[in-house]
């Protein structure tokens, strides 16, 4: 079945009212009337071979050929905008989506509060929405060369599918903030577009703009980290863009948050079912101690003393994505009203302009943690971050209930704020997880027990074997409770050519 022919089924299967949101006739899928704006249609018809050009030689390895069930975007709605069917991958209906227009909608922050929202790029503000925007969109080629490997050691189909889905879904991020680039940008927004698709995840000469899409992603311990950590980075950072006063941006974002939502849900439940793999292991082995490492390895799952490390990097790495805590870029940011805060319409008891308010700060003076009140303008990437940090304790007191229902004395917890920090006010200090300022000695001596050291990342390699037989899962992951969009357990996720 070609992709079109999948779309077309899709098609069929919804309401006609919600299917006229979306053009499925053009090259690109759209509801964004391209058909008529030819200049737009032309810049992005002459991007999408080198687009797919990227895909081929830096998307997932293998599998290209494979029939893989993936949900396509078929309307904008909340309810029911996803159509699962069999795709190949390359043969996916990448579109541009934006959120439906809110009528009347006014910039919610900053000095233009109250004004109508921009449908044009206020031309001060250029420079500035350009680089967020380039920022935003490097980011998501950028997780999928940072996976690119991923496939051939997948613990299921299940779990390949659900790869694959994020990787589709990353490069539809890609558009979005292309189509942005181009339509509004002129010959610049062509040149990063095109330049999106030349840097390149850990390259020297190269690399991607933001540390952590440097970083390796050398095992699916690692992705479930990752879509649990990184890809909530994803959602503070789309939010906040989602108030834009741009319109455009704000639409856009919009609906790109609702694909993130699942990028979150394959990290959580994928390091859920890591930790029922191990706890159900210990039980049956009559293992009562979590610290007895040697014992648990020997099950072939994963401990959870190594789960805590594996957390403390990827959320360290992460929080370093938001950026130096006292920034002039944020505060300016918000005050032209292209970036605003999580929840920004509906925060109550204050002005949305912030000129005299305050926010507490944690930084380190004399080498010592202080708390500090710095002007809320420039203190807005360290309120994101707290916001961020709030958001992930809640899959993380889920992961420690698994862990409490089994009966193991053992609980997953965040690190310190400035733990293993390189940007920002904790950039470069050494503190513990627990939050003691550290000397290098000290630092150097205990690192090894709080990052996972060399022999746990070899111990996790050992564990990545392939399974890719329908229904059965690698022995350090269990099945999830619910097949993707309610399959039954032997269902063929990926139909392996
Ligand atoms: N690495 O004032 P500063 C996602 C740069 S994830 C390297 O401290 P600012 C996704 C910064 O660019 C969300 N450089 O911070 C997840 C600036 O350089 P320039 C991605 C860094 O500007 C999973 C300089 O340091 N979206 O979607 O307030 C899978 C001083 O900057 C880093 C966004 O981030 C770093 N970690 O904030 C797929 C939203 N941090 O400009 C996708 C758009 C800072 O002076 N971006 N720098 O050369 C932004 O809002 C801001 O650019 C940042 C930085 C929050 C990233």
């Amino acid at each position: 079945m070609s992709a079109e022919d999948t779309v077309s089924d899709a098609a069929g299967a919804i309401s006609a009212d919600r299917f006229v949101e979306i053009s499925y006739d053009d090259i690109i899928p759209n509801n964004v009337a391209l058909g008529a704006d030819k200049q737009l249609q032309r810049a992005l018809e002459t991007w999408r071979p080198n687009y797919l050009g990227w895909w081929n030689s830096m998307g997932p390895l293998g599998y290209q050929t494979s029939d893989v069930y993936l949900r396509t975007a078929v309307g904008v709605d909340p309810a029911g905008w996803a159509k699962f069917a069999y795709v190949k991958m390359p043969s996916y209906r990448w579109g541009i989506l934006l959120a439906p227009k809110v009528e009347g909608r006014t910039i919610p922050f900053g000095r233009h509060k109250g004004e109508p929202a921009w449908q044009e790029v206020p031309g001060e503000h250029r420079a500035l929405l350009r680089r967020l925007i380039v920022v935003q969109g490097d980011t998501e080629p950028a997780s999928v060369e940072q996976q690119r490997f991923l496939g051939a050691t997948a613990p299921s189909l299940y779990d390949m599918r659900n790869l694959f889905q994020v990787n589709v879904e990353e490069g539809r991020h890609l558009w979005a903030m292309v189509y942005l680039l181009v339509k509004y940008f002129g010959k610049d927004g062509r040149e990063e577009a095109q330049a999106l698709l030349e840097r390149q995840s850990g390259q020297m000469d190269n690399p991607r703009i933001l540390g952590a899409f440097n970083e390796r992603t050398p095992d699916w311990l690692s992705f479930f980290m990752f879509t649990f950590f990184t890809d909530r980075d994803g959602k503070m950072q789309l939010a906040a863009l989602a108030e834009s006063g741009f319109d455009p941006l704000s639409r856009t974002c919009r609906f790109m948050l609702t694909e993130e939502a699942h990028h979150m849900f394959v990290g959580e439940t994928g390091v859920q079912r890591t930790i029922e793999a191990t706890c159900a292991a210990m039980a049956k082995a009559g293992i009562r101690d979590p610290g007895d490492v040697e014992a648990v390895r020997k099950l072939d799952v994963v401990d959870l003393p190594l789960l805590q490390r594996k957390a403390n990097f990827h959320a360290s790495v992460t929080r370093d994505l938001f950026g130096s805590e006292i920034s002039s870029n944020a505060a300016e940011a918000f005050g032209s009203g292209i970036k605003g805060r999580f929840n920004e319409a509906n925060l109550k008891g204050d002005d949305h302009v912030l000129t005299d308010a305050t926010y507490a700060v944690t930084r380190v003076v004399d080498g010592k943690l202080v708390v500090e009140q710095a002007p809320a303008l420039r203190a807005l990437n360290a309120r994101l971050l707290d916001d961020f940090i709030v958001d992930c304790q809640g899959g993380i007191d889920r992961w420690n209930k698994s862990i409490e229902k089994a009966g193991i004395d053992f609980k997953l917890t965040q690190p310190h704020k400035g733990f293993n920090r390189r940007i920002g006010e904790f950039g470069g200090k050494r503190i513990s997880p627990a939050g003691e300022v550290l000397t290098e000695d000290e630092w150097k001596a205990k690192s090894g027990d709080w990052l996972p050291n060399d022999a746990d990342m070899q111990f996790i390699a050992s564990l990545m074997k392939p399974c890719h037989e329908t229904g059965k899962y690698a022995s350090w992951i269990a099945p999830p409770r619910v097949g993707v969009n309610s399959q039954p357990g032997d269902f063929e996720y990926v139909k392996i050519a």
